[in-house]
């Protein structure tokens, strides 16, 4: 089932939709072996990370895919060693979920020499030249982080003192995340971001980094701001061993809407929290199967996301997958 890839830059000339063409060597490749795919992945840092993982494991058992998957560890330099291994390997095509935006212009461009096409999934890159991978697949950050602050704006109830707690510096995730929400607060001026920190997407960091700031500013805090929901998760565990009730002394905003979080919202100690679906095995490996067989692909596919408040968590609950 190996088909081989070409990258001739004749065949990248559309910029919205790749129009991939690819051709076969069957000297080269049994008919019968199964698809090669290298994912690297950023590490195992949050709920959400580990049902992506298992989302692309799942399916790729399911389609008898040969996935080889590297846990990054979150480090950039793992991800790059990684995929110069698959390279090596010579897979049929590379999924990578960068851990950080910029700096992956060489390596991709060594897998586009070895003309293996490179999916980029989850969190963007940041690149010179957008032939260098053939899709993206993943959630709009901005506008979760849009979602929001709009959301606020329409709840604070008079509170207007936030606290955020940032995502992995350099991460799309945690870039977009922040600038969505600072230019949304900015239209409302009555809010005020007093504290901004990072607790690395971690539900162990979020818990000290809010202890740390609750010493700090005390009952000055009426909002949280947290970039995922593990490190809202230990947000309110801080909280609540400081005396206060999350929730309701002080809102809790959030971003994933992982199941444990979407409980908490329906138990009323997150206030909302924006979802940014991890479950897109089945996407990744239908865009590769496309590729492969030289037929079009979108360049830039994000997935629909909701949001879960006090009105509707817990009738959502019972079909969360994740
Ligand atoms: O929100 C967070 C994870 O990149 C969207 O990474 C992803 C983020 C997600 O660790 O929980």
């Amino acid at each position: 089932m190996k088909l081989r890839f070409a990258f001739l830059s004749a065949c990248l000339a559309a910029i919205f939709v790749w129009t991939g063409c690819s051709k076969s060597t069957p000297a080269a490749d049994d008919a019968t072996a199964p698809l090669k795919v290298g994912f690297a992945q950023t590490g195992a840092e949050s709920a959400w990370r580990t049902a992506n993982t298992n989302s692309l494991r799942n399916e790729a058992a399911k389609r008898g895919i040969d996935l080889k998957f590297a846990d990054g560890q979150s480090k950039q330099e793992n991800q790059i060693r990684a995929v110069r291994s698959f390279i090596a390997q010579d897979v049929d095509a590379i999924v990578i979920a960068p851990i950080v935006e910029t700096g992956w212009d060489p390596v991709l461009r060594e897998a586009q020499r070895a003309n293996i096409p490179v999916i980029i999934m989850d969190r963007s890159v940041q690149t010179e030249d957008e032939s260098l991978y053939v899709a993206f697949i993943g959630s709009d950050f901005y506008e979760e982080g849009r979602m929001a602050a709009d959301w606020l704006a329409a709840h604070a109830g008079g509170r207007t003192k936030i606290v955020e707690l940032q995502g992995e510096p350099g991460s799309a995730a945690a870039n977009e995340r922040r600038k969505a929400f600072a230019d949304a607060i900015a239209k409302h001026p009555e809010f005020k971001i007093i504290d901004s920190q990072t607790g690395n997407f971690r539900r162990a960091e979020g818990k000290t980094v809010m202890e740390a700031m609750l010493k700090t500013h005390g009952n000055d805090i009426e909002i949280v701001y947290a970039h995922n929901d593990d490190m809202a998760l230990g947000a309110i565990q801080a909280i609540e061993e400081a005396g206060k009730t999350p929730g309701k002394d002080i809102l809790i905003v959030s971003i994933d809407a992982i199941k444990e979080a979407v409980q908490a919202v329906a138990d009323g100690r997150i206030n909302c929290t924006v979802e940014c679906n991890p479950l897109f095995g089945p996407k990744i490996y239908d865009t590769i199967e496309q590729v492969l067989a030289g037929q079009p692909v979108e360049k830039k596919m994000y997935n629909q996301d909701e949001l879960f408040d006090a009105t509707n968590a817990a009738a959502a609950l019972p079909s969360r997958q994740y």
